[in-house]
């Protein structure tokens, strides 16, 4: 058997946390992260054996038999390089999903993510337009929080806002960024309804709170919360100012051409 520490999903995984942490934006136990494991990967460093059974509180019948690299609940991101085999945890879910086996960490007697609902319908509310989709990312980015408070929360409007403060961010979601207001976290309903907007957008912000992100691997949906992160920095910088100039509706079509992408339907004129 394999040492698991060296597991190149295990190395990736402690090497975004703790990039997310340098970023800023898992303060304390800010932020979680659901990575879909391969049963024949993990097989090679594990002997697959249950340690424990844990209780999901919700059923997800389509992820039965499914194993997921999860980060713990009150666990610190700037703590995972230290001890993974506390902060992390490998689950196998069964029983429809209402239940999940650990076997491998939270070795301090602890569970999965609070946020485990909303990581888990995403997942599946993703796999549905994305069969490649693995990686679920949730985290506390300061300028997207704070935009939260002063901007219209109207999904196309926050979308268009984004797209015009860097060239690139059409490219990177052109499915645009799907808002949910306030909501009490750690809940079954936030889940569902987070899980309702994956299926039209990778990005959804938890207005006053953070943003979830979807992707095929974890380099590429932190690049994606990355970029949204950084236009929403931008906007701050300059929305007290009197614009000037900014990125047309003609420009971005220009982009769409250029990098063979398609922005979300009615959001461009
Ligand atoms: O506990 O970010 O949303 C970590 C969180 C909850
Ligand atoms: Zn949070």
């Amino acid at each position: 058997m394999k040492d698991i520490l060296t597991a190149p999903f295990m190395v990736e995984m402690i090497r975004t946390t703790t990039n997310m942490y340098a970023h800023g934006w898992d303060e304390r136990n800010g932020g979680n992260i659901s990575l879909l494991l391969d049963e024949a990967e993990v097989a090679e460093y594990l002997d697959m054996h249950p340690i424990r059974v844990l209780e999901t509180g919700f059923a997800a019948p389509e992820l039965n038999g499914k194993i997921f690299l999860v980060t713990g609940t009150g666990k610190y991101f700037k703590n995972v390089q230290y001890a993974p085999d506390v902060n992390l945890g490998i689950v196998r879910l069964t029983e429809n999903g209402t239940k999940a086996e650990l076997l491998w960490g939270y070795t301090d007697g602890g569970r999965f993510t609070s946020e485990f609902p909303a990581h888990m319908m995403s997942h599946v509310a993703r796999m549905k337009v994305d069969p490649l989709n693995r990686v679920v990312m949730h985290c506390h980015p300061a300028n997207l929080l704070a935009m939260t408070y002063v901007h219209d929360l109207d999904e196309k409007a926050f979308t268009r806002t984004l797209w015009q403060m860097c060239t690139e961010c059409i490219v990177v979601f052109p499915d645009g960024v799907n808002v949910l207001p306030w909501m009490l976290c750690g809940t079954n309903e936030i889940g569902i309804a987070t899980a309702k907007k994956m299926e039209t957008a990778r990005l959804v912000v938890w207005s006053q709170h953070g943003i979830y992100g979807a992707g095929k691997d974890l380099d590429e949906t932190f690049g994606l919360i990355e970029t949204a992160e950084k236009a929403a920095e931008i906007w701050l910088k300059i929305a007290h100012l009197p614009l000037k100039n900014t990125i047309t509706d003609e420009q971005m079509h220009l982009l769409e051409q250029r990098f063979g992408v398609k922005a979300r339907d009615g959001y461009l004129q």
